[in-house]
């Protein structure tokens, strides 16, 4: 039987689907440490992660290693060159995280518009002596201007929902999606520092490359209204952590929302001090119906990836397609 490594805990019923197929050493804890995971990988054929690094030291070291599956959409953790150079394919888990995903964004934009963190923190502490009219004054959500930067399939899911809202909506992409969606979704293509000047809520979905690294920076939040509002559903690192939260602080745009952080899971100490921004610790997937059909499709690329199950040799989302059949090397 083939060994594989689950990185991560999962739900028990994927653990058993595994084992039909596989010798499954399963990590029920927290993250391993590189030097642990790189131990536990050097007898595994194949291993299911999310998040977790790999690179070509750890790709070194387990030489039998032939399919790397990730509990996600992002690969970013993928040392996609070295994966390629040692024939090991990549799986990740598009679509089925989609709505959810979408959704989550909604409740960010929403709640760094209307302040709901920051007043509910507040109303804790025991602030709320008197209620007055002009309090926690937000910025309206309907009928203002969503700027979509990253136009693939999860801000595609995010922009439908505008029209429920009776939004504009704007986006910048890498290139311009086909014009039937920009039709569907009454989207205007924008040049990202043109988005930045129009958009009363910009929202990232974009994956993270070292091209996307600080694609907003101080000079890019300088663009933005100072009514305007900053959301990150996408990676850590797309944003310059100390240009927002300096920004915030000094209330050159009024709220942000960020549910991923540079260096996660740790947090920039300033972000954690200023009101207006809505903290949320990397969820925007977990919803237990999307986190089960995430893990079931890392399973099923995993089972088809090593080359047994009925779609034995055709995982359904493969990363790097091209070295299927060659051999590790
Ligand atoms: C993952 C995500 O759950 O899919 C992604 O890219 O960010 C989340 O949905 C998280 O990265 C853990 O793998």
């Amino acid at each position: 039987m083939q060994k594989i490594l689950v990185a991560r805990p999962i739900f028990p019923d994927v653990i058993e689907r595994l084992k039909q197929h596989f010798d499954v050493d399963w990590n029920n804890g927290d993250a391993l440490p590189a030097d642990e995971l790189a131990r536990r990988l050097a007898d595994k054929d194949g291993a299911l992660t999310a998040g977790d690094p790999i690179g070509a030291a750890t790709l070194a070291a387990a030489p039998r290693l032939r399919v790397v599956s990730n509990m996600a959409v992002g690969y970013n953790n993928f040392d996609m060159a070295a994966f390629n150079a040692a024939n090991v394919l990549g799986t990740n888990t598009p679509d089925v995280l989609n709505e959810t995903t979408a959704d989550f964004g909604w409740a960010l934009m929403m709640a760094a518009a209307r302040r709901i963190a920051e007043s509910g923190q507040w109303l804790r502490a025991g602030r709320w002596e008197k209620w007055s009219f002009d309090s926690f004054l937000g910025a309206d959500v309907h009928g203002s201007t969503l700027g979509v930067i990253g136009m693939g399939r999860i801000g595609q899911a995010l922009a439908r929902r505008a029209r429920g809202f009776n939004m504009q909506v704007v986006y910048h992409n890498r290139s311009r999606v086909a014009p039937a969606i920009e039709a569907e979704l009454n989207a205007q293509y924008l040049s990202k520092e043109d988005l930045l000047r129009r958009a009363d809520h910009v929202v990232l979905v974009l994956p993270y490359t070292a091209e996307n690294h600080h694609t907003i920076g101080a000079a890019e939040l300088a663009l933005m209204k100072p009514t305007a509002t900053l959301t990150n559903i996408a990676r850590g690192g797309i944003v310059d952590d100390a240009a927002l939260a300096a920004a915030l602080r000094e209330r050159r745009i009024a709220a942000a929302g960020l549910d991923v952080f540079e260096g996660e899971p740790k947090v920039h100490p300033d972000l954690l001090t200023v009101p207006n921004v809505v903290l949320t610790p990397h969820i925007a997937s977990a919803s237990d119906a999307t986190r089960r059909a995430m893990a079931n499709l890392a399973a099923d690329n995993l089972i088809a990836g090593l080359g047994v199950g009925p779609r034995a040799g055709r995982p359904p989302n493969p990363i790097n397609p091209d070295v299927i059949g060659k051999a590790r090397s």
